[in-house]
């Protein structure tokens, strides 16, 4: 890679700034502080690792165009690192934020700089920890508005509001996960969801703990929704009312309205909420529970909010006596597919879909879980008494003990990964078939290796190996568009017929269908490791990732410039 990217930097920088024509850069500093919090849940005080004391995390706000700063420093024994969910990283993959793929993490007492532009992008995005299961309390909105003069293609709301949905967990999900992957079982499950948060009225100590939105009357709100879960596809509902989809993955779409919504772990979604002009009732319930078809245990809890409409002297009725929105069937996989069918890029003039319509290299990969046998001297707790696994093309990934971008930029990646990640499974079989009889995967840390500006198409297969699930597949450095999903096996010949190749959904998470595929393409335009995997942290954990490495370009500002000085050592 080039070691000379001062002045390209400068000259794009100087380029854009007069193409997009800002009147200044604009830089937002940061800091946060990685340090524990008491706080009281569901009727018990726990110790949590926070960012600045604060759960969920404080929010970024900037606008398209700006730099932003953040300086974390870590004050607790674990390590951390910290992902800026869907931001781009163009040319700044130093930043990146994933353990042990484009930075080691940052150790106890030490600091990093995270430094960054956000380039062509505008909407609701997310920031969490990316090493282990630490995002369970470290996360929160990373908002951006559009560029200064620039409006929404929409009414301008009048207030916007930011929703994250998250999990309560009375245990540590440190030992949680750390004892799953000692028994090689299924890990506990969270005891309850959240909004903003807050657990909802279900405990009977937690009535203080409800997330209320306060409207007025005929006024329009954004919705900035974000879904932090670790392992758990939502449902969500507002009684009585419906709301108008305007934004996937800081993307914008076109709108469409809904009754009910489904979000993954890693997804975001700006929506309008149009409030009554003259509500029969003052309070309204808003809901979210899971989506599940996997096998074994899932937190089956639903978490309530409340949308009150100001009203002077208003009292504050039981959540009892108040009507509870209708939601799908925990396994209503039709309702997730007719509602994730609906999306459609907004492809306007001034958001255009640059969908790829050639494809230099295709992929297939099968998603799905599978097992490691258990060590000789231990009885296991997972499927047949194995461990469970999961894995791409049948490759589980193991983390190396060095950055993988780190290594490579020095030379270094033979000594920590393999380019040999397989293309398409080593042994086809009947994906959604009955499973085979040999279920185990294979160990590695194998990445992919595709030239700068490549058009890449990834069929994205479900396997119904321990059970079909959705799984939330989350690509970093790009976006990718969704040009076709369906049920069943992927027919090569049948499906690509039916690809929509003018405006599909953009997105950086997209849910591959339960004991279906999806079919995503997106074009190399950015060098660095990009981490691709599951958005269930369970499936991480059990390795459902890979890497693609995607080299330099020719030109200058087509390369990755070194790392920053600060960039945390193993
Ligand atoms: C949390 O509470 C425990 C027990 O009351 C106390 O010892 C500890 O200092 C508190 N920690 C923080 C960060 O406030
Ligand atoms: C962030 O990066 C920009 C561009 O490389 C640089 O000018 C600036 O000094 C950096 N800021 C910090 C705090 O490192
Ligand atoms: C609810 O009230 C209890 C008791 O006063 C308090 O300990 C707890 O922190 C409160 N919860 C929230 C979310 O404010
Ligand atoms: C809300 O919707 C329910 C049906 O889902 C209906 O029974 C009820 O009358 C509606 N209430 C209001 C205030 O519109
Ligand atoms: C989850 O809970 C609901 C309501 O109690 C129940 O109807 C449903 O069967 C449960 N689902 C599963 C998969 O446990
Ligand atoms: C969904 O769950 C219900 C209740 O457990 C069950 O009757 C139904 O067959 C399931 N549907 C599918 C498509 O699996
Ligand atoms: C099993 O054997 C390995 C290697 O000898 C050892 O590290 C591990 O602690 C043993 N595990 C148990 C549960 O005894
Ligand atoms: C795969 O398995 C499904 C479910 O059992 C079956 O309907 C289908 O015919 C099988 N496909 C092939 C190609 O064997
Ligand atoms: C799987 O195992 C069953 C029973 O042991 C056997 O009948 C079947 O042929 C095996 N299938 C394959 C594909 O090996
Ligand atoms: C793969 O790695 C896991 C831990 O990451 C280990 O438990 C398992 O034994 C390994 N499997 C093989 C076949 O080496
Ligand atoms: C990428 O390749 C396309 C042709 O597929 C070309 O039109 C475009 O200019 C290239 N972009 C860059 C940045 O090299
Ligand atoms: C933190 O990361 C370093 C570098 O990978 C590693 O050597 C160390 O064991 C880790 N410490 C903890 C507490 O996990
Ligand atoms: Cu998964």
């Amino acid at each position: 890679m080039s070691s000379s990217p001062g002045s390209a930097i400068a000259v794009s920088l100087v380029f854009s700034l007069l193409f997009f024509g800002h009147s200044a850069a604009v830089t937002r500093n940061y800091k946060f502080d990685i340090r524990l919090q008491n706080v009281t849940r569901l009727c018990s005080t726990k110790s949590i690792i926070t960012v600045n004391g604060k759960f969920p995390g404080p929010r970024i706000v900037a606008r398209e165009g700006d730099r932003v700063v953040i300086k974390v420093v870590n004050h607790v024994p674990n390590n951390a690192s910290i992902h800026w969910h869907g931001i781009r990283q163009l040319r700044s993959g130093w930043y990146d934020g994933p353990s042990y793929i484009t930075q080691c993490p940052i150790q106890t007492g030490q600091s990093y700089t995270y430094n960054f532009s956000i380039i062509g992008q505008r909407g609701t995005l997310w920031w969490h920890a990316h090493i282990s299961w630490l995002r369970a309390t470290l996360h929160g909105p990373f908002i951006i508005l559009p560029a200064k003069g620039a409006s929404y293609p929409f009414p301008k709301p009048h207030r916007e509001v930011p929703v994250i949905f998250g999990e309560w967990w009375k245990a540590d999900t440190e030992a949680v996960i750390s004892q799953a992957l000692q028994t090689g079982g299924g890990p506990n499950v969270s005891d309850s969801y959240t909004i903003n948060g807050l657990p909802g009225p279900s405990a009977n100590c937690s009535a203080n703990e409800t997330f209320k939105l306060r409207v007025k009357p005929g006024k329009t709100y954004l919705l900035r929704l974000i879904n932090a879960a670790l392992n758990d596809d939502l449902f969500f509902s507002i009684a009585n009312h419906t709301v108008t989809i305007v934004e996937a993955d800081a993307l914008y779409v076109k709108p469409f309205t809904t009754d009910v919504l489904v979000i993954a772990p890693g997804q975001t979604t700006n929506v309008l909420l149009h409030t009554k002009l003259n509500p029969t009732k003052m309070t309204f319930v808003m809901a979210a529970r899971p989506y599940f078809t996997g096998q074994g245990t899932f937190d089956n809890n639903t978490v309530f909010g409340l949308l009150e409409y100001k009203t002077p002297g208003a009292s504050n009725p039981s959540i009892l006596n108040l009507q509870i929105p209708t939601l799908p069937p925990i396994n209503g996989t039709s309702a997730v597919a007719n509602f994730s069918n609906r999306f459609r890029s907004l492809a306007s003039a001034q958001f255009p879909a640059n969908v790829p319509q050639q494809v230099d290299k295709k992929f297939f990969f099968t998603v799905g879980l599978g097992s490691n046998p258990c060590p000789k001297n231990q009885t296991c707790q997972g499927p047949n008494g194995s461990k469970f696994a999961a894995s791409i093309n049948n490759i589980s990934f193991v983390n190396p003990t060095i950055a993988i971008l780190q290594s490579y930029f020095s030379g270094q990646a033979g000594k920590v990964v393999t380019t040999n990640f397989p293309a398409f499974p080593l042994i086809p079989f009947n994906y959604t078939g009955p499973p085979p009889n040999n279920t185990l995967v294979i160990n590695g840390t194998k990445v992919l290796v595709v030239p700068f500006n490549t058009t890449v198409e990834v069929i994205l297969q479900d396997t119904s190996i321990l059970g079909a699930e959705s799984h939330p597949f989350h690509l970093h450095g790009h976006n990718f568009f969704v040009v076709g999903q369906g049920f069943g096996n992927f027919d090569p010949n049948k499906d690509p017929q039916s690809f929509n190749l003018v405006d599909p959904v953009e997105r950086n998470t997209i849910g591959v269908p339960s004991g279906g595929w999806a079919a995503i393409r997106f074009r190399t335009d950015n060098p660095g490791v990009w981490f691709m995997h599951c958005h269930f942290e369970v499936h991480l954990s059990w390795g459902l990732k890979m890497a693609w490495l995607v080299l330099d370009g020719e030109l200058p500002n087509q390369k990755l410039p070194p790392p920053p000085s600060d960039l945390p050592k193993c």
